[in-house]
């Protein structure tokens, strides 16, 4: 039977679902959360689109494509082996350090490099199956990064553009990867390639001109076409992304939701400052960092439980690899001190917890907290800090944010912190709760602004318009 096709292509890691086996052994795939699938189901709108993806599931039993909502899902198979090399190995022991300012050594294995091509290469030959025609193929991320190339070898009539989530590294930290012109050379394979920050995109083209010798023009890398003729061209531009701006905020302000914010606040003792921290458990993220700081302003005495107290949600990520599992214990050692050395009877300190929460919940969180702590050491854009604006709608609350996240770049009238200069920190988490509340709710207005005008439907249009050449 001649496979189905499709003028619109999306290529992540991940398939947009997640495998639920039920005690009977049926099997249910559901919607996974996250700012990604809502993003693309508003480019899907009106277009027939495929979305080629691992199904999170290492194992032997190839599924075959399948239909989810409207969406035709072709699963990429990856063995225990793919998942240990081209995955946790190359992807988060390798990329993932090299790319967020080597905070921890990166580990070099061949063998994991040639897991990576491997891995690209069927994610690419999938994508070949089931794009049609002139199709437009979007591929997401530092997982994929050698997959334009190859589609463009085997599909020279396609439309490839690549996004990619987190930072791309200056080029002396670019350098260090024994493959970096591989990778240039699989990024050229685009004919757009999208970036957080200005700063990623500059990185990205200053690495093709010295590592590669490529020619570049302002925001356009030139690539010579295999034939000799004229050169291809290659736009390199920053296209910030966002969140459902408008769906957060109206789920906000849903009576339910309100009412469990203030159910959330009772059940912590009503507090008059309730700080919030939600990450996944990774290094990046500053959250040894946040504790820091807020030991050292509970060992001051300037701020205490009952009236103060940190609620921060960490759910696990990565947990084979060593630096997670060392963070992890390492976070769960500093809160068990905290508490035991600031806790009173019924208000803990920091009430540390590893859930996975529904969006209404996560919204309720939001809404109940009066600072929101978002401090990563380096970080693509931090979606947390702009559902959180998007949440407030009411104008109150008040984000603590990094200045090496890609949001900083949009939302610098936060109280904004170099999370390596704890003392720094510790002031900015004091300046937000000692700020008089008409001041902080203008500053909350002024994020709101920014972030209702720039959401997520806008960055996707904006992908879209630069992959056509519309925009
Ligand atoms: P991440 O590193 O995963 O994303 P982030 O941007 O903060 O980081 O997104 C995390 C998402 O997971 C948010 O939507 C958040 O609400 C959600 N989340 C976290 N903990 C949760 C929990 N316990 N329950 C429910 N939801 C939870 C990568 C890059 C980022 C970039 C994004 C998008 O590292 O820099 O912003 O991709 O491009």
């Amino acid at each position: 039977m001649p496979t189905t096709v499709f003028d619109l292509v999306i290529a992540a890691n991940r398939l947009p679902v997640d495998r639920v086996e039920h005690p009977d052994g049926s099997v249910e795939w559901r919607r996974s959360p996250g700012g990604l699938v809502t993003a693309m189901q508003s480019v899907m709108q009106g277009r027939e689109g495929a979305w080629v993806g691992w199904t999170g599931q290492a194992g032997d039993s190839a599924e075959g494509p399948f239909g989810h909502e409207g969406l035709h899902l072709r699963p990429v198979h990856l063995t225990q082996d793919d998942v240990a090399e081209y995955y946790e190995g190359f992807s988060n022991d390798t990329l993932w350090p090299i790319y967020h300012d080597v905070i921890v050594q990166a580990t070099f294995h061949r063998t994991w490099w040639t897991a990576y091509e491997r891995v690209n290469r069927r994610f690419a030959e999938a994508i070949c199956e089931v794009a049609g025609p002139g199709a437009l193929v979007w591929v997401h991320d530092y997982q994929l990064q050698l997959v334009p190339a190859m589609v463009r070898e085997l599909r020279p009539d396609v439309r490839i553009g690549w996004f990619d989530h987190i930072p791309f590294p200056p080029v002396e930290l670019f350098a260090q990867l024994p493959w970096r012109k591989r990778i240039i050379e699989g990024l050229l394979g685009a004919d757009f390639l999208g970036f957080q920050r200005v700063a990623d995109a500059k990185n990205f083209v200053r690495a093709a001109r010295q590592l590669g010798g490529w020619t570049s023009r302002g925001d356009t890398v030139m690539v010579p076409t295999p034939d000799g003729g004229e050169h291809r061209t290659v736009r390199v531009s920053a296209v910030p992304i966002s969140v459902d701006a408008k769906g957060l905020s109206e789920l906000a302000q849903r009576p339910e939701v309100r009412a469990r914010a203030v159910e959330i606040r009772e059940s912590l003792g009503n507090p008059t400052t309730l700080l919030l921290g939600v990450d996944r458990l990774d290094y990046t993220k500053g959250i040894r960092h946040r504790l820091k700081a807020y030991e050292e302003l509970l060992d001051d005495g300037r701020v205490a439980p009952p009236d103060v107290t940190f609620v921060q949600v960490a759910t696990p990520s990565r947990e084979r690899v060593d630096a997670y599992a060392q963070l992890g214990a390492e976070v769960e050692g500093t809160v068990g001190r905290i508490n035991g050395n600031h806790s009173v009877l019924g208000s803990p300190a920091i009430h540390y917890l590893h859930h996975g929460y529904p969006r209404e919940e996560m919204a309720a969180l939001f809404q109940a907290a009066d600072l929101m702590l978002v401090t990563p050491l380096r970080d693509g854009m931090n979606l947390v800090a702009k559902e959180y604006v998007a949440c407030r709608n009411d104008a109150g609350g008040a984000l603590v944010l990094s200045e090496f996240t890609g949001a900083y770049h949009e939302l610098h009238q936060a109280f904004v912190c170099n999370p390596h200069d704890i003392e720094g920190l510790k002031q900015s988490i004091m300046r937000a709760i000692e700020m008089p509340d008409p001041q902080k709710r203008r500053i909350m207005r002024s994020l709101r602004r920014r972030v209702m005008e720039h959401d997520v439907q806008r960055w996707a249009e904006r992908v879209l318009a630069n992959l056509t050449g519309t925009g």
